[in-house]
């Protein structure tokens, strides 16, 4: 969609982007795939009996269909939240077909809201991947405290985000890889460089240190960095 030359509106995740989406996130998120697929390995040890799970920014629900599937815990589910309409839709006829493959899935509720305003309920796991850097920094702390603050004990929060780095030949080193990665992906440099513009004033991405000082002021006792492919990564959250 970024391919031939044109005015860059503002990013918005409408209908053009969800027919897209899928190949445009693993083209342009290196590792994304990896983490997805490991997010559904390693959630189960966090997930607790008589308590929800929530995904936040749940796009097209990619993290959503591993966890329930991966999930085994007795009287638990996952709600997913996206506040686009078009990625809400899509995303039920994905989890429905799912549901027509696959036997023994947690059950799923996805609903149209904005994750910031949301009241959660009594959670032993949150995943939230790539999702917060969309949120204006202003909101971000009181969000991460909302989500501390339902979350049981011991319970956990994964959170991928792309980073930016204090030391400026390191961000630009990991940048350059990074778009590096994307030619190799097929993107061109009128592509990169459209999508870049039209993404400026959305996404707004922090240090892991920023992120790590956040976590813990929201609640949170321990913080890791679990996963990192150039500039993107994982981090786990433990209350
Ligand atoms: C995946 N997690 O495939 N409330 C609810 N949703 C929001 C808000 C908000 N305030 N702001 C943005 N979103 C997914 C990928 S994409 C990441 C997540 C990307 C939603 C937005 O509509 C979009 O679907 C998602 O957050 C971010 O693992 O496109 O780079």
């Amino acid at each position: 969609m970024y391919a031939q030359k044109r005015q860059c509106g503002k990013f918005a995740f409408n209908e053009e982007v969800v027919k897209v989406f899928p190949d445009m996130i693993r083209r342009s998120a290196s590792g994304y795939t990896t983490i997805v697929e490991n997010i559904g390995n390693l959630a189960p040890i966090f997930a607790k009996e008589n308590s929800l799970i929530y995904d936040l920014g749940s796009s097209l629900g990619a993290v959503s269909m591993v966890l329930r599937s991966a999930i085994k815990t007795a009287n638990t589910s996952i709600i997913a939240i996206d506040n686009s309409a078009a990625m809400v839709e899509k995303s039920r006829e994905y989890l429905k077909a799912q549901e027509m493959m696959f036997e023994s899935l947690l059950p799923i509720e996805v609903i149209e809201a904005d994750i910031t305003t949301y009241p959660y309920e009594r959670a032993s796991l949150f995943a939230m991947n790539f999702t917060l850097q969309f949120i204006p920094r202003e909101k971000r702390l009181a969000l991460l405290t909302k989500i501390a603050d339902s979350l049981l004990p011991g319970g956990a929060l994964f959170m991928s985000e792309k980073l930016r780095f204090e030391d400026a030949r390191e961000h630009e080193v990991l940048n350059n890889l990074h778009m590096q990665f994307k030619r190799s992906q097929g993107y061109s440099e009128l592509e990169i460089a459209q999508k870049r513009e039209s993404l400026e004033d959305v996404m707004k991405i922090d240090t892991f240190e920023e992120h790590k000082a956040r976590l813990l002021k929201a609640g949170f006792s321990e913080v890791y960095l679990w996963f990192q492919c150039l500039n993107f990564s994982s981090i786990l959250a433990i209350k």
